[in-house]
């Protein structure tokens, strides 16, 4: 088929679903999923499709509103994704393509990249030049402290058979901190990697402090220890250690993603694939760690992430952690601690209409 695919309409929804269970860290509890759903339709047939994740109750108004005012100008365009990517992303230079902005473009860039994906009746995976080799997963817990994030880690080591599990860290003593690791140790054995995330929440002397002790204990990554900002701490940090720091879920763009790499600041990459432009942008970034030699894994977005890792140079872990998995037909599914990329044209997002309608959010 030669016929470009030209948009005829751009539909956006909201839904405020419970996030379930709760995602907690060092500093709060996510209990709610408010997704903004884009929904692309094209004169020639294919629909594409994709979600924002607005991550506050707060933010779902206005984020569905921007995403509908950009898509707006959208109407008529040829369905071209990294084109139309350069173009909202330079018509927004001076408003700046961070935060809400450039969650909007991602999500659109993600539905425009499934809507080309559909036409080419190709998994997303298979249209980027990758195949369909199931990616592997860690499993990214939601609870907090000790006997919680043990029991949650043995349970998804033995349901999805995942080599590697994520979960949160920073109780206000480093000893809590330690039991927690050691219970997760007891609950998973020795063949398991563990991975901690701090979510930012520690300050230089004290991320040394606890990287140390942690690296004792075999741990594998630590996450987000300091600021996303402190670029000079992250790289002073990480010449301290010999754990690897990961960060990059709060790098803005390819360009936040540059910066961040160029200084050094981390070992280990996870660009979120929402916050840097859709993918489109994670393209772009996926080819500056591969340039960096910085394994690069994802950051939540588990059915858009495992397409675009299928392609990576480089790549490490997909993050498992499903906030839309109660929205969809089909979740995506792990076997054997691997992520099924699933052999259906495009992204492979079927909505389950009833689900969405029992959640729709009036924004
Ligand atoms: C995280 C951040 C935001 C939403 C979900 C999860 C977390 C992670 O930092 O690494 O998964
Ligand atoms: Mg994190």
């Amino acid at each position: 088929m030669t016929t470009a695919l030209t948009i005829r309409s751009v539909e956006i929804r909201a839904v405020d679903a419970p996030m379930d269970p709760p995602l907690r860290n060092s500093l709060n509890v996510i209990d709610r999923a408010p997704l903004v759903i884009a929904e692309i339709q094209t004169e020639q047939g294919p629909r594409g499709t994709a979600y924002a994740f607005a991550y506050a109750p707060s933010a779902l108004g206005p984020l569905a509103a921007l995403t509908r005012n950009i898509g707006a100008a959208l109407i008529g365009r040829t369905v071209a994704p990294a084109a139309l990517w350069d173009e909202l992303q330079n018509g927004h230079r001076l408003l700046g393509a961070e935060g809400l902005v450039e969650m909007a473009i991602s999500v659109l860039d993600m539905a425009l990249w499934d809507a080309l994906a559909k036409a080419a009746r190709m998994p997303l995976a298979r249209l980027l030049g990758g195949d369909l080799t199931p990616i592997p997963a860690y499993g990214s817990l939601r609870g907090w402290g000790a006997a919680m994030v043990a029991e949650e880690a043995g349970r998804y080591v033995a349901t999805l058979g995942v080599k590697a599990v994520k979960f949160k860290l920073g109780a206000p003593r480093l000893a809590d901190d330690l039991a927690t690791v050691r219970a997760v140790r007891e609950a998973v054995g020795d063949e398991v990697e563990i991975l901690v995330d701090y979510n930012q929440g520690l300050d230089r002397p004290e991320a040394l402090r606890r990287g140390l002790a942690l690296q004792a204990e075999d741990v594998r990554w630590v996450e987000e220890p300091l600021h996303v900002t402190d670029d000079e701490g992250l790289a002073w940090l990480s010449n301290q250690l010999e754990m690897p720091v990961q960060g990059g879920e709060n790098w803005w763009g390819v360009a936040g993603m540059a910066r961040s790499l160029a200084a050094r600041a981390t070992d280990l990459c996870m660009p979120d694939v929402m916050k840097m432009g859709g993918v489109t942008g994670f393209l772009r970034g996926m080819a500056l760690a591969g340039a960096n030699r910085v394994p690069l894994s994802s950051h939540i977005f588990i059915e858009a992430s495992a397409h675009l890792l299928s392609v990576s140079p480089n790549r490490h872990y997909l993050e498992h952690l499903d906030i839309a998995g109660a929205l969809l037909k089909e979740p995506l599914v792990l076997r054997g601690g691997n992520a099924v990329i699933p052999d259906r044209p495009g992204l492979g997002l079927e909505w389950d209409e009833n689900a969405l309608q029992r959640h729709a959010a009036n924004a």
